[in-house]
């Protein structure tokens, strides 16, 4: 009984739940290099660096421990550039008995697996994607009979669960959040630990000179490109994190500083989604390292919150409202996505800086995307799809399961409060509380209105007007309401009248620079 063993760009784990049961004598594992995942959005070239990379480290890996590997180059010559037709080809060259594959992350390849038996006619077994903490039926359980689906609630049942940060049946430290504390803006004079990050080796360049080769023209630089493509490197990696970083993760989380855009930060997310990193061994480091009174509770515990809370929550989202969720569109926004999102030319320095580190090193971290880039399309009634595919392109960790809930619950509020009690819209004044961007900005945080004003801040008070019949209900948004219901109409207008001149004018420069990808 032979079987082929699937494994995905985005399943490089040794404990993979398809391949635990592996008989290296008989079975084959197949990894396959696709042009139809190399572009379904036109990916940061890092981003396909790092995936095709770390997938030959993790066959050569296999290949040490005396598995066959099967592993069809991108350029190899017969290559069909898709899933489907490739393991339909890998039947035929191996003739296995069955076929074992992990779930997978996206939607898209679950509607290729489901056929693969049809076509292949070789039975198809699809295995729990065990790598997280919950299952996607732990998740759908915890939804019966909810009417909300809050991620703090999940939060404190996974921690329950897992035995995570606890004290018998109590958080540790009495408190089940500590997100209060975490808030603080960064001193001018802070030091900001220096970031462990690896050279590319040869694999890693062969891997360059082939994406610079097919796709040159897709967005970003290769030349920072510092990612583990390795689990010894991840490793490494969370070390470095762990020493270095999360002592101060939890009071500077939100804090944003040009010209550093990794702040205190883990730049995990590759590693960890790609499967080099389990999210189990990260948690169980951050709780060591409180045990040992190397890093304070506020810190750990916001730092687990991400990965036991947030990240297991958005793909329990995303898998229990998929199809549907991709369409959603509850603020009815259409705009095009501004061009400006893909060359970083704008004269506002909040988003210069954020696009730019995005550009540099396909990365920004959460606050960058959910209150800079996120902010902005939610403000501008950017259509939802499209400010979506950027986030799914242009970042090195970004996979549908992950970033769709995260755009279209948290950023631009598409859901219509599925995830968020509320969108995360705010105006200049929270970007300036929180960064030094706007010191040195062309445009004056502190002015409403006028030609030098922020658009943040006409933008803001003209989203709430525009929406007023879908938001003005919402308890957390009754203050700025009865602000706006104080002014006089004429005042309201105005706001309304800058805010649409701002946007055509964007639209204008756009449609005649002609930048699209
Ligand atoms: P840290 O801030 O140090 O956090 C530690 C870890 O927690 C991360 O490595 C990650 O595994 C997890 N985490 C933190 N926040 C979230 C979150 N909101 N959802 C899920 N996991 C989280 N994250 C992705 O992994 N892929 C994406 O495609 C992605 N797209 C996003 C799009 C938008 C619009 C927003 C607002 C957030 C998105 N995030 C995404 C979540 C978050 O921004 C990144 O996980 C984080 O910035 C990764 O950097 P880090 O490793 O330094 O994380
Ligand atoms: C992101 C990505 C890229 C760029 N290329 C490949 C590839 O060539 N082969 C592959 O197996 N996976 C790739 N991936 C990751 C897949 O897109 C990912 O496995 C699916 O989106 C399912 O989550
Ligand atoms: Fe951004 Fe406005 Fe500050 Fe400029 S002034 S950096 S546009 S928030």
């Amino acid at each position: 009984m032979s079987v082929l063993r699937v494994v995905l760009g985005d399943q490089l784990s040794f404990e993979l739940s398809a391949l635990v049961d592996l008989d290296a004598k008989r079975d084959v594992v197949l990894m396959m290099e696709v042009v139809e995942e190399t572009t379904y959005v036109p990916h940061h070239k890092q981003k396909i660096v790092l995936v095709l990379s770390a997938m030959r480290h993790f066959a050569d890996q296999l290949h040490q421990r005396g598995v066959r590997v099967d592993y069809v180059q991108l350029d190899a010559p017969d290559n069909s550039g898709h899933f489907t037709t490739e393991v339909q080809r890998a039947v035929a060259r191996n003739r296995p008995d069955r076929l074992v594959v992990t779930e997978p992350g996206e939607w898209r390849v679950q509607t290729m697996i489901e056929g693969w038996q049809v076509l292949t006619g070789v039975p198809v077994e699809v295995r729990a994607d065990d790598r997280f903490f919950a299952t996607r039926a732990r998740f759908a359980a915890w939804t019966q009979g909810r009417q909300t689906w809050r991620m703090e609630h999940f939060y404190r049942e996974m921690r329950r669960e897992h035995a995570l940060l606890m004290e018998g049946d109590r958080p540790a430290g009495g408190q089940w959040n500590y997100d209060a504390a975490n808030r603080k803006r960064l001193p001018a004079r802070a030091v900001l630990p220096p970031r462990r990050r690896f050279a590319p080796d040869a694999t890693t360049r062969e891997v360059m000179a082939l994406v610079e080769r097919r796709f040159g023209d897709h967005f970003g630089g290769l030349e920072q490109f510092g990612w583990p493509v390795t689990r010894a490197d991840a490793l490494i990696a969370l070390d470095d994190f762990i020493a270095h970083g999360l002592a101060n993760f939890g009071d500077y989380q939100d804090a944003m500083k040009a010209g550093a855009p990794f702040v205190f930060h883990a730049l995990l997310s590759p590693a960890i989604n790609l499967g080099l990193l389990s999210p189990r061994e990260v948690c169980r480091a951050a709780q060591a390292a409180w045990l040992s009174k190397s890093a304070p509770l506020n810190a750990v515990e916001g730092f687990v919150r991400q990965i036991l809370g947030w990240r297991e929550y958005v793909r329990g989202v995303y898998w229990s409202l998929m199809p549907d969720y991709a369409d959603s569109n509850a603020l009815q926004a259409t705009r095009k996505l501004p061009a400006f999102y893909w060359t970083g030319e704008t004269e506002m320095r909040c988003l210069r800086e954020a696009i730019g580190s995005t550009a540099r090193h396909a990365y920004s971290h959460h606050i960058q995307r959910l209150m800079v880039t996120g902010n902005f399309a939610l403000l501008a009634g950017v259509a939802p799809r499209e400010i979506e595919r950027w986030y799914l392109a242009v970042y090195a960790d970004a996979y549908e399961w992950v970033e769709m809930p995260n755009t279209l619950g948290m950023a631009v509020f598409a859901d219509g409060g599925q995830m968020a009690s509320k969108p995360y819209a705010a105006s200049g004044a929270y970007i300036d509380r929180m960064s030094d961007f706007c010191a040195r900005c062309a445009y004056d945080v502190k002015q409403k209105t006028g030609p030098k004003a922020c658009p943040f801040n006409y933008l803001y008070w003209a989203f709430l007007i525009r929406q007023k019949d879908r938001l003005a209900d919402n308890p957390r948004l009754a203050m700025p309401y009865r602000t706006l219901t104080a002014w006089p109409p004429e005042r309201r207008q105005a706001i309304l009248a800058e805010a649409d001149a701002f946007l055509d004018q964007l639209e204008a420069k756009d449609k005649l620079s002609g930048v699209t990808y």
